[in-house]
């Protein structure tokens, strides 16, 4: 379990209520604006759109736990009970949002079907294994005793090779979509290895030893919360574009309505 060796000032505790709640609104409005949008793009995009809606649908609900955990934990009747914050929300959340992002992003590049299979075939258990590896460290449980630290390594394990999926296999089928829909989706991979950088970082600030610090805590919510409004609203929103720029490839009288000046 996660022992804080130190209670949170007034300001700590309004720094994460503040993300928290910056989350919420984030996760909330972006799935509104997705499950909407989907009209806005032809059916055979509309799976990516409503699976990158999906994915923050998934966060809203988790951000709404986390939040109220935390309003329990640190303000409620309990006072000040940080063993009463649990971080397994987050890494439930993962286990089901990071392979869904993963299936958003090659859906919307609309491959022949066995390309798709294959890619997502090593993508989605290497996401599970990442997660669901990085879980015992995070929560500080004891395992055989096995320190946080071997957990984190371990998890890397299959980050990377996800990474070397994206950037190198799916790399190849690039080659087959126009200069504008590469360029998006080269946005996108800066944006997937930037913001997924962020979470082993902030794993590693959090980590210390079994007595996380107050101000470790409030440094891997905020590093979570930040992290995961980029990775999922701002790449949900890219990818929805992406999906908008194929239409129009596909369809001139889709371009000719949706974007004015084609
Ligand atoms: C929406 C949530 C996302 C995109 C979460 C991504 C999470 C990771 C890339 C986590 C990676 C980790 C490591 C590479 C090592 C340490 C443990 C983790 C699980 C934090």
């Amino acid at each position: 379990m996660n022992t804080l060796s130190a209670v949170l000032t007034n300001g700590q505790f309004n720094v994460v209520y503040n993300i928290l709640s910056l989350g919420l609104a984030s996760m909330l409005f972006t799935s509104i604006f997705l499950f909407v949008g989907r009209e806005r793009v032809l059916p055979r995009y509309r799976m990516a759109v409503m699976v990158s809606g999906t994915v923050t649908a998934i966060a809203t609900y988790h951000y709404f736990r986390m939040f109220d955990n935390f309003n329990h934990a640190f303000a409620g009747l309990t006072g000040n009970n940080p063993d009463a914050y649990n971080v397994g929300y987050r890494y439930v959340d993962w286990l089901l949002t990071v392979p869904l992002l993963l299936v958003e992003l090659v859906a919307v590049l609309a491959l022949a079907k066995a390309a798709q299979s294959s890619i997502l075939n090593r993508l989605v258990p290497a996401a599970a294994a990442m997660i669901v590896l990085g879980y015992p460290g995070d929560a500080k449980l004891d395992i055989y005793g096995i320190d946080a630290s071997v957990w984190g390594l371990l998890s890397t394990i299959p980050f990377l090779y996800i990474l070397y999926v994206l950037f190198i296999e799916l790399g190849k089928s690039l080659s087959r979509q126009s200069a504008a829909v590469q360029k998006k989706v080269k946005l996108l991979r800066l944006l997937l290895i930037a913001t997924w950088g962020v979470y082993p970082i902030t794993f590693i600030l959090a980590m210390g030893n079994t007595q996380a610090t107050a101000d470790q805590f409030v440094a891997r919510e905020v590093g979570y919360s930040i992290a995961d409004i980029l990775a999922k609203c701002l790449f949900g929103l890219i990818i929805f574009s992406i999906a908008r720029i194929k239409s129009a490839e596909d369809d001139a009288e889709y371009a000719k309505t949706e974007f004015k000046d084609a």
